[in-house]
C-alpha cells in the first residue's frame, strides 16, 4: 500500500492564519510524517490556489500584475510553511503550466461525454473598469436597512441575502464607478444533476468516511444537484478551449482540484524516474487521503467527484477525506478579511513552530469547533512541552553530564520499576500510533503527554539524585534508562514537534538508523549502551509567563 495524502490548497491571497494551519496542513503533515516513520511509502503533495477574483483583487490593491503578486506571494507561503516544517513531497501552483492542461483535458473529456451545457446569464457589467463584476463587487445601499456599505450578496449589517439589482445606487467596489449595467454573456455549466446518482452510490460506498464528511455530503446529495457554472468573466485563469469564449476563465473551484494531480505531474517532472500517473490512475495500491476544513467539504465530496466520473477516466477518488471543524479565536472566527487572529508569519516572530504545532494539534478542531485561546497555548508551552517533556531532557543529561563524566554510565540490572516503564511504554506508543493511523490528532497529543508523564512518574519513584549517594550503580541503571526514554520521546515527537525531536537526536548523537523507527519497535531500552557520548542541550522550551500572555493579548486583542 502506497499514501497520498493531499491537504486543501490553500488561496494565494495572503499569508494564512493558525486557523487555516490547524484546518488541513498541519494534521496532513504530522500523518504524513507518521506513516513515513512507520516505513511506508507516501507522497504528500499541496500547493497555492491562485485563480479567482481575490487573486485578481489583491493584486490590484498591491499595483502589481497578477502573475507577479501570485508568484511573491507563493515564494512567502512556501517559506512560511517550510518554517513551520511542513513535509510536503512537492508544493505546488493551480497557475502551472500542468494544471493549465489537466484543467482542460478534464473540461474537453466532460463536454466530450455530454456533462457540459452553455447557459446565458444576466451579470453586471462595469464600464470604466471595462469587466463584469462578480455579485460581492458591487456595492451599494442595503434596501431593507439602509446601510450603505451592502455587498451585492449579501448586507452585512442586516444579514439579508441580496443581488447585486436589489442595491439602492449601486458601484463597483474595483473603481467606485456608478457606470453599470446589467449584460448578458455565455458561460459554461457542469450538469452535476446529470452526474448525482453516481456521485451518490460512490459516496454511499464510503463507509469508514468520518461523520462530518458523510453527513455533509448527503445533505447535497439529498437537497438536489443543479448544473453549477464552472466559467467566468476574468481574465487570470485557465482559458476555456472553446469558441466564444475568448475572454473567459474556468471558475477557480473548478481547476483548484485538478491542481492536486497537476502538482503531482510537476513534482514528477523533476526527477527522471518518477511517475505521476501511477499514483493517479490505476492505483488500486494507493490509499488516497485528504485533509481539508469542512467549507471544503462539498467541494471533495460532491463537485470534484462528479468531475471525475463524468471524465470517464479511471482517475484516483479519495479513500477518506478528514474534515476539520474551526478553530475559533476566543468566541470568533479567525478572519484574514478582518484581520483578526495570529498570522502564520506573525506566529513564528512570538515563538518557534514547535510550540505552535504542538498547541495546535492538541487543540485540533476535530468533534466540534475549538478555540485558540492565548491561556491554552500558556497551559500546553508550559506544563507540557517545558516542564513535562523538556524539564526531563535536561535534568536527565545535566545529570549524567555532571556525575557519569559526560558518558552513558554503565552498571545496575532492571527492576520491576524498569520492566513497568517499559510495559507502559509499549501500550502508551501503541495508542499514539492507532490514533494517528485513526487520524485522531487530539487524543494522539494526549498520548504524547501521557508518554512524558510517564518518564516523570518513573523518576519520581526511582529519584537517581538520592540513589547517586546509597547506590551509584542503580542510580546508573536509571540514568541509562532514562537516556534510552529520550530516544524514545523523540521517535514519539517527531510527527508533531520536529526540530525538537531533531534537537534531541542530535543531542543523544543519534545514528540515522537509532532516530528512525516505527513507533512498534521504538520501545528498546538497549539502543544507547554504556559509554556513548552526548551533549547537554539548551533548555528545549522557554515557558510563558503572565506577562508576556497580558503583552500578547494586547497585541492581538479581539477576545471578548
Ligand atoms: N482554496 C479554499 C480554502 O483554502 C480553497 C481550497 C481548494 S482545495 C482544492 O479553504
Ligand atoms: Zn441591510
Amino acid at each position: 500500500m502506497r499514501y497520498l495524502i493531499t491537504s486543501a490548497l490553500p488561496y494565494i491571497n495572503g499569508i494564512k492564519h493558525l486557523g487555516n494551519l490547524v484546518g488541513s496542513m498541519l494534521p496532513a503533515d504530522v500523518y504524513a510524517r507518521f506513516l513515513r516513520q512507520q516505513g511506508e511509502e507516501v507522497l504528500y503533495i499541496c500547493g497555492t490556489d491562485e485563480h479567482g477574483t481575490p487573486a485578481e483583487l489583491a493584486a490590484l490593491e498591491e499595483n502589481l500584475d497578477v502573475a507577479t503578486y501570485c508568484k511573491r506571494q507563493y515564494e512567502r507561503q512556501s517559506d512560511v510553511y517550510k518554517r513551520f516544517g511542513l513535509s510536503f513531497d512537492y508544493f505546488g501552483r493551480t497557475s502551472s503550466i500542468e494544471n493549465h492542461e489537466l484543467t482542460q483535458h478534464f473540461y474537453r473529456q466532460l463536454d466530450a461525454n455530454g456533462f457540459i451545457e452553455e447557459q446565458e446569464i444576466s451579470q453586471i457589467y462595469s464600464i470604466e473598469d471595462d469587466r463584469f463584476l462578480p455579485d460581492r463587487y458591487v456595492v451599494g445601499t442595503c434596501p431593507k436597512c439602509g446601510y450603505e456599505k451592502a455587498r451585492g450578496d449579501q448586507c452585512e449589517n442586516c444579514t439579508s441575502v441580496l443581488s447585486p439589482t436589489d442595491l439602492i445606487e449601486p458601484r463597483s467596489a474595483v473603481s467606485g464607478s456608478t457606470h453599470l449595467e446589467v449584460r448578458t454573456s455565455k458561460h459554461l455549466f457542469l450538469r452535476l444533476d446529470q452526474l448525482s446518482e453516481e456521485v451518490r452510490t460512490w459516496v454511499e460506498q464510503q463507509e469508514s468516511w468520518p461523520a462530518l464528511t458523510k453527513s455533509i455530503a448527503m445533505k447535497w446529495l439529498n437537497e438536489g444537484l443543479q448544473s453549477r457554472g464552472i466559467t467566468r468573466d476574468l481574465s487570470w485563469g485557465v482559458p476555456v478551449p472553446r469558441a466564444g469564449f475568448d475572454n473567459k476563465v474556468f471558475y477557480v473551484w473548478f481547476d483548484a482540484p485538478i491542481g492536486y494531480v497537476a502538482a503531482t505531474k510537476a513534482w514528477a517532472s523533476q526527477v527522471e524516474g518518477r511517475s505521476w500517473l501511477d499514483w493517479w490512475q490505476n492505483a488500486s495500491d494507493v490509499r488516497y487521503v485528504q485533509f481539508m476544513a469542512k467549507d471544503n467539504l462539498p467541494f471533495h465530496t460532491i463537485m470534484w467527484p462528479a468531475m471525475i466520473l463524468g471524465t470517464r477516466e479511471p482517475w484516483k477518488m479519495a479513500d477518506y477525506i478528514k474534515g476539520f471543524n474551526w478553530l475559533n479565536y476566543y468566541g470568533g472566527k479567525f478572519s484574514t478579511s478582518s484581520k483578526r487572529g495570529v498570522f502564520l508569519d506573525q506566529a513564528l516572530e512570538i515563538l518557534p513552530a514547535d510550540y505552535w504545532r504542538y498547541t495546535l494539534i492538541a487543540s485540533s478542531p476535530e468533534s466540534s469547533d475549538s478555540a485558540f485561546t492565548w491561556e491554552q497555548l500558556q497551559l500546553k508551552v508550559n506544563k507540557e512541552l517545558a516542564d513535562n517533556l523538556g524539564n526531563f531532557v535536561n535534568r536527565i543529561l545535566k545529570f549524567a553530564n555532571s556525575r557519569f563524566q559526560g558518558m552513558v554510565p554503565a552498571g545496575g540490572e532492571p527492576t520491576e520499576a524498569e520492566h513497568q516503564l517499559e510495559k507502559t511504554c509499549q501500550e502508551l506508543m501503541a495508542k499514539i500510533a492507532g490514533h494517528l493511523q485513526a487520524m485522531e490528532f487530539r487524543k494522539a497529543a494526549e498520548g504524547l503527554n501521557a508518554l512524558w508523564t510517564a518518564g516523570n512518574q518513573y523518576i519520581d519513584i526511582r529519584a537517581p539524585w538520592a540513589l547517586f549517594k546509597s547506590n551509584p550503580d542503580e542510580a546508573a541503571l536509571v540514568i541509562r534508562t532514562c537516556i534510552n526514554l529520550i530516544r524514545i520521546y523523540a521517535i514519539a515527537a517527531q510527527p508533531f514537534i520536529p526540530f525538537t525531536a531533531q534537537v534531541i537526536s542530535d543531542a543523544l548523537k543519534l545514528s540515522a538508523a537509532e532516530r528512525t523507527s516505527s513507533f512498534a519497535a521504538a520501545v528498546d531500552f538497549s539502543v544507547i549502551q554504556p559509554e556513548r557520548t552526548f551533549d547537554v542541550p539548551p533548555p528545549l522550551f522557554q515557558k510563558l509567563d503572565d506577562d508576556r500572555i497580558a503583552e500578547l493579548k494586547t497585541q492581538f486583542g479581539g477576545q471578548d
